[in-house]
């Protein structure tokens, strides 16, 4: 990355918490191969952050491995990006402890992720899950990253990382480069097909309520047939049409065409007829991603070199920015 310090750095990271969802597709990790050439981007396989809710073993070690596949078929290319595992970079546990000590009580259960998550398992309201997001600034700012591509549902964590930084630079000087959020103009809040006013999540039941981006075409389709819509019959972007309006987003965004364009495609056609399209343009725009990924997944030794040379890359760069961190607070040097 040192002959390119001209470019602007992106910071990513995705939890490996199951296959990811056409939410996290088309919010995020599609958004992320595009930004290769005009940045010099980090991204990450966040199994630290996973395991803030209870993971088995043997299926996170799985996950961790598929979702780094995935990310590469869809497109993160290792000639110009680093893609590594997070728990293999120590200088994030040891910066999200530093951060840590600079972060508020207050300003953590403010969090609206940690009080949906942590009514979601009562049973389990780990300190962790409450200190996710000082981990996520510690993902951040040990690579001073000036952009942050996500999801809409992570503004809040990002503006958190914000003040986290801005705090730490009055009391110590300026040091951290204040990160932006990178979020898309359509497609940032994919909702549930069975609850249009909720966000598509992995961690759904129903699985009727995401798509899965390793999903088969029959499936697929299924799914957008069943998706629950208003009782109208117009394929149009509407207040109240939740359903159809999140439809027409998944279109687009696998498409490219813009509202105006698909109001006119479907005209006098009804929803089923649009449903199925929605599901074929879906399977296709998958088609060759899929097609990598099964490839990729077979050879655990070539995944093994692509992490263990990014590993490596990722330490070196924010072992830098952490020993000065350490060094600002008044940390003795280390030899
Ligand atoms: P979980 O359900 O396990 O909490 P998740 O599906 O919310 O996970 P994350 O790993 O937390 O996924 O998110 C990865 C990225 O995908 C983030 O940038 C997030 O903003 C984005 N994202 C998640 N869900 C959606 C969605 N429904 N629409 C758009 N972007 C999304
Ligand atoms: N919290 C994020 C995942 C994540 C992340 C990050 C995203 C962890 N560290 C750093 C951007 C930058 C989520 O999607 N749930």
């Amino acid at each position: 990355m040192a002959e390119q310090t001209e470019k602007k750095l992106i910071f990513s990271g995705i939890q490996p918490t199951g296959v990811f969802t056409l939410g996290n597709y088309i919010g995020a990790i599609r958004n992320w191969g595009p930004l290769q050439d005009e940045y010099r981007c980090v991204y990450s396989v966040v199994d630290m952050h996973a395991i803030t809710v209870r993971q088995d073993s043997v299926k996170l070690r799985q996950n961790t491995l598929q979702a780094y596949a995935l990310l590469m078929a869809c497109g993160i290319d290792l000639e110009k990006s680093l893609l590594f595992i997070q728990s293999h970079v120590h200088t994030h546990a040891e910066l999200s402890w530093i951060l840590s000590c600079n972060t508020q009580f207050g300003e953590l259960s403010r969090m609206t992720q940690f009080k949906d998550k942590s009514q979601r398992h009562p049973d389990d309201m780990n300190a962790g899950l409450f200190t996710y997001p000082v981990l996520m600034a510690a993902d951040i700012l040990a690579y001073n990253a000036d952009l942050v591509p996500v999801g809409v549902d992570q503004k809040q964590h990002l503006e958190l990382a914000r003040d986290i930084a801005q705090r730490f630079n009055q009391r110590y000087g300026d040091f951290f480069t204040m990160p932006e959020p990178y979020i898309p103009l359509v497609g940032a809040k994919v909702m549930s097909l069975q609850d249009p006013t909720k966000k598509m999540s992995k961690s759904d039941t129903n699985p009727n309520a995401c798509i899965l981006i390793l999903d088969d075409k029959d499936t697929i389709i299924r799914k957008c047939k069943r998706a629950v819509t208003d009782s109208d019959t117009v394929v149009r972007y509407a207040e109240g049409k939740d359903g159809i309006n999140n439809l027409m987003t998944i279109y687009s965004s696998v498409t490219g065409k813009d509202f105006d364009a698909i109001e006119r495609e479907f005209d006098g056609q009804g929803y089923d007829t649009f449903k199925m399209a929605v599901g074929e343009a879906v399977a296709d725009h998958l088609r060759p991603m899929q097609e990598t990924y099964a490839k990729l997944i077979g050879d655990k030794k070539y995944l093994n070199e692509c992490y263990t040379q990014s590993d490596a890359k990722a330490l070196a760069y924010s072992s830098k920015i952490v020993q000065k961190v350490y060094h600002k607070i008044g940390f003795v040097d280390a030899r």
